[in-house]
């Protein structure tokens, strides 16, 4: 009887809303908290099955909606390196998602558990975590009932950080190996973290502080608790002042403030009072995203997003490593998406003559690229990103013996920055320690970085079309394969603009087409990207 099943029977209690279908998008289930419980039950039974497929290893769970609105809230899983769930997998958590009955849903959990030959005796493992959202206890009971009714053993780390939690899990099941990466809890965390930014630090000067826009969302509280171990301004450590904090008002998160809302505005939030030259920064709702910004004299905002922070640090990490001796055994690469600015992307090729490659959009497919060099610097211009070393650069770092004492500096900074930079996904507090450690090894203000080239004027547009899913793109979205016939317009309209560029792609994260112009000027970026939005908008009819 189905009933007897423990399953059918949990599920009974978060039923699946009937007229709905759900995707697992580029990051996961996202959309209005009301209809998520049956979402989230079906991904505790999914992180269960991925568990036990991998043997126990521990998966983590993390239930936040990022930079979207209060009222919505999502789920994600988190592989045991900390990487985002594996992509097949993804196909799978749609199938349980969409199960129609209690029933449905069992069948589909013994197929799958059939299917990929997974050994019911393994015990299966999960730790989860949430941002601030109101609703996130309410699906954390779902997530928990899933738990137990597969037989999960659990931990609930509570209110995290999304690059907490990915931190934690990779912790956890590298503990006890020669990969160990820290310890799995959040106070290791923050003394992981400020240990090596001092190290990284060493005696440089930071000019004036830092602020932080928390987007009102759980990175407020929890940079507020990593300031307590990073060394104080009073003995040389940097000022970092916190503001949008507040997570007692859920209606506040990410409303007017936070890394989107500085990216899609081009502005500062109004809440932002700076002076002219003061370094601001942005996280989103889940702290993975980080937007740096200033004023000039003549109160210019200027934006500093994350192909500023990609050049910064590939700059940076490449004259440490040639500093340090290790200039020609460390491949310096740098992964961009089709919405890098066409000058960053000059700028690396051109000035720090690295090697770039784009991939879609999406973390995931960022991250697997920058694995494939020593020294991987992957940034998305909307502030996700990271710079990942491989197993052999870290040797070939931890090994190396100097041959002066100016090496010697350079490879202690580098040192400390594999242990600063969070390796398993965009953290934004070790973006913002990161870049705020080089701007003081540079003695740099936010002016001299952003002189280091001139973006190219550009323009995003959003098309609302009657099936986003015609849209289908080839290399690295960059070109659309269908429908056919709409990318050779694009390419005349393209041909027309000096500096043109100009793509069209299907959102993975809402149901809209997305349109990206750059041009010589700001003028003709506008008009270039009206143009191709037409395009799109026949061809969506
Ligand atoms: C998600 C992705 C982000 C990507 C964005 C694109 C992760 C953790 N997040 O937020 O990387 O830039 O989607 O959204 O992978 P779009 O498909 O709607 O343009
Ligand atoms: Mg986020």
């Amino acid at each position: 009887m189905a009933s007897q099943n423990p399953i059918a029977a949990a599920s009974a209690k978060f039923p699946k809303p009937a007229d709905r279908t759900f995707q697992y998008g580029t990051a996961g289930f996202r959309m209005k908290a009301a209809l998520l419980d049956s979402v989230v039950y079906r991904v505790g039974l999914l992180a269960a099955l991925r568990s036990r497929k991998l043997n126990g290893q521990i998966i983590g769970v993390m239930i936040t909606a990022s930079h979207n609105p209060p009222d919505d809230n999502g789920v994600k899983l988190v592989d045991p390196m900390g990487e985002m769930l594996e992509q097949f997998w993804e196909t799978y958590a749609t199938i349980l998602a969409n199960a129609p009955s209690d029933q449905a849903l069992v069948e589909a959990y013994d197929k799958l558990t059939a299917d990929l030959k997974i050994d019911t005796a393994v015990k299966p493992r999960v730790v989860f975590a949430r941002d601030t959202r109101a609703s996130g206890p309410r699906l954390v009971s779902a997530l928990v009932a899933a738990l137990e009714a597969s037989g999960t053993e659990y931990t609930d780390y509570k209110l995290l950080t999304t690059p907490q939690l990915h931190y934690i899990t990779r912790c956890l099941n590298t503990k006890g190996t020669t990969y160990e990466y820290g310890e799995p809890t959040e106070q290791g965390y923050y003394e992981k973290t400020a240990a090596s930014f001092k190290a990284a630090m060493g005696h440089k000067k930071f000019n004036g502080p830092v602020t932080v826009d928390c987007a009102n969302g759980v990175g407020g509280p929890k940079l507020r608790e990593l300031i307590k171990y990073l060394p104080s301004p009073s003995e040389g450590g940097l000022e970092i002042k916190v503001v949008n904090d507040d997570v007692v008002e859920p209606e506040r998160l990410n409303h007017q403030c936070g890394a989107d809302f500085v990216k899609t505005n081009q502005r500062a939030p109004p809440s932002s009072h700076s002076t002219p030259l003061a370094r601001c920064a942005s996280l989103d709702g889940d702290a993975d995203r980080l937007m740096y910004y200033f004023v000039d004299s003549d109160n210019g905002f200027h934006l500093l997003d994350g192909d500023r922070i990609a050049t910064l640090a590939a700059l940076f990490i490449g004259d440490l490593a040639r500093n340090a001796g290790l200039g020609e055994k460390l491949k310096v690469g740098v992964v961009q998406t089709a919405y890098a600015n066409g000058a960053s992307t000059s700028y690396i090729t051109q000035d720090l003559k690295l090697p770039v490659v784009c991939t879609p959009t999406g973390v995931k497919h960022l991250h697997h690229a920058a694995t494939k060099f020593d020294v991987g610097v992957y940034f998305e211009a909307n502030g996700h990103g990271t710079v990942v070393f491989s197993d052999v650069a870290l040797k070939r770092i931890n090994k190396y013996e100097p041959q002066s004492p100016a090496q010697s500096s350079s490879l202690d900074v580098l040192r400390a920055l594999t242990a600063l930079i969070n390796q398993t996904v965009g953290d934004a507090f070790s973006d913002l320690l990161l870049v705020e450690l080089i701007l003081a090894h540079k003695s740099w203000g936010p002016k001299e970085w952003d002189l280091t080239y001139t973006d190219l004027p550009n323009r995003l547009g959003r098309i609302e079309v009657a099936d986003r899913n015609i849209f289908k793109t080839t290399d690295a979205e960059r070109k659309l394969e269908s429908p056919p016939g709409v990318q050779a317009q694009i390419d005349g309209l393209v041909g027309k603009y000096k500096n043109g560029r100009s793509f069209a792609r299907a959102s993975g994260t809402e149901d809209a087409v997305r349109v990206y112009a750059e041009a010589a000027t700001k003028g003709e970026a506008d008009d270039l990207a009206a143009k191709v939005a037409d395009v799109v908008k026949r061809a969506g009819v």
